[in-house]
């Protein structure tokens, strides 16, 4: 820890998609002289029409680079989609995952440099130049691993489907009774990302997806482990408001894992990382912190009683200052515990 005046200087920071995305501008305006790492979910990648499309790399890059379609959350500002029509009336497959003409160029890039040998994380350093997020952003893993989601399909029977075939298609309708990461077994992390972890001041978990977004990064092998072992506070931010996801669809996938909509639930769900509890024996969780919502305020006492300390403040990121409150609100309770320990 080599504290400046104002504050941490290594950040690092797990991130899914939109809630993420929105939460890491109010951390870059948070702690401007710090240097952040982004470790972004890849589970979410699929192949499209010939193209490599990274929905939640690209939604970090997009937002912290100024180009995020503002009211989609995904995609560009000021789109348009010709290419996506050509294709439908070309009766091409699927119809249901709309890229837009500027994204296109994105997803070209990739695939030129994926096919002529580049990792991932080279790709998206590359990607990155030209949007100058302000942070570094690794995926978490350079390997293929995808998100799929078992469903009792329309067609009859149960069976796995992708992800965004669930996410998109289905709008997460149809009861999800397992969500798997395909290929984590052979994943590893990428190149500085356990690095990124275990040198961090801080660790922040934004209010993403638990389970699709925070949970797909945490099983790539070594990443869970790293967060155990790292000196650094890691705190975590309730996507749970009021007992509702904030946005996007938390709740179906909790329910497919059999955590409950609640912010106490969640902070559980991650456990604690170091407990409090003589009898409690070694705790296999990763927080130390975890912020919740003055609607959930009730649920404070629980989180505490595992061993995680808990912070309760506004959490709708209803605006740049409203994100960067809850931003600093995470970044002192990580200075509060590191003075304790
Ligand atoms: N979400 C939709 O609801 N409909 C789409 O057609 C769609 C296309 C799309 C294209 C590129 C991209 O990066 C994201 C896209 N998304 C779309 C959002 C995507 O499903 C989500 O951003 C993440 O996968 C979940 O966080």
């Amino acid at each position: 820890m080599h504290p400046t005046s104002m504050g941490p200087r290594r950040i690092t920071a797990l991130a899914g998609g939109i809630g993420g995305a929105r939460f890491l501008r109010g951390l870059i305006a948070a702690a401007p002289e710090a240097d952040i790492t982004v470790i972004g979910n890849t589970g979410d990648d699929i192949w499209i029409h010939g193209l490599r499309v990274c929905p939640d790399l690209d939604t970090v890059m997009y937002t912290l680079g100024g180009g995020i379609s503002q009211e989609r959350g995904w995609g560009r500002e000021d789109e348009t989609f010709t290419v996506k029509d050509e294709l439908a009336a070309y009766g091409v497959e699927p119809t249901w995952f709309g890229l837009g003409d500027r994204d296109i160029a994105t997803h070209l890039v990739r695939t030129q440099m994926l096919n002529a040998g580049y990792p991932l994380s080279a790709v998206t350093e590359a990607l990155c130049t030209r949007w100058e997020t302000g942070v570094r952003l690794l995926p978490m893993t350079d390997e293929r691993a995808e998100t799929h989601v078992v469903v009792d399909h329309p067609d009859g029977g149960r069976r796995a489907i992708h992800f965004q075939e669930w996410w998109v298609r289905y709008q997460a309708s149809l009861t999800a009774h397992a969500i798997v990461l395909v290929g984590a077994d052979d994943a590893k992390p990428a190149p500085g990302v356990v690095e990124a972890i275990e040198q961090a001041d801080v660790v922040i978990l934004p209010p993403s997806n638990p389970v699709v977004s925070i949970g797909t990064i945490l099983q790539v092998p070594g990443i869970r482990e790293s967060l155990s072992r790292t000196p650094a506070p890691v705190i975590g931010v309730s996507p749970i408001v009021g007992g509702r996801p904030v946005r996007g669809m938390a709740d179906a996938c909790l329910s497919a894992i059999g955590v409950d909509t609640a912010a106490g639930a969640v902070a559980a769900h991650y456990g604690a990382r170091r407990t409090l509890i003589p009898a409690g024996g070694a705790a296999d969780g990763i927080l130390d912190g975890w912020l919740i919502d003055t609607a959930d305020a009730e649920a404070a006492s629980a989180v505490r009683a595992l061993g995680i300390a808990c912070e309760v403040r506004p959490l709708l990121m209803t605006d740049l200052e409203a994100t960067t409150a809850m931003a600093s609100a995470a970044l002192s309770l990580a200075s509060g515990l590191r003075q304790q320990a």
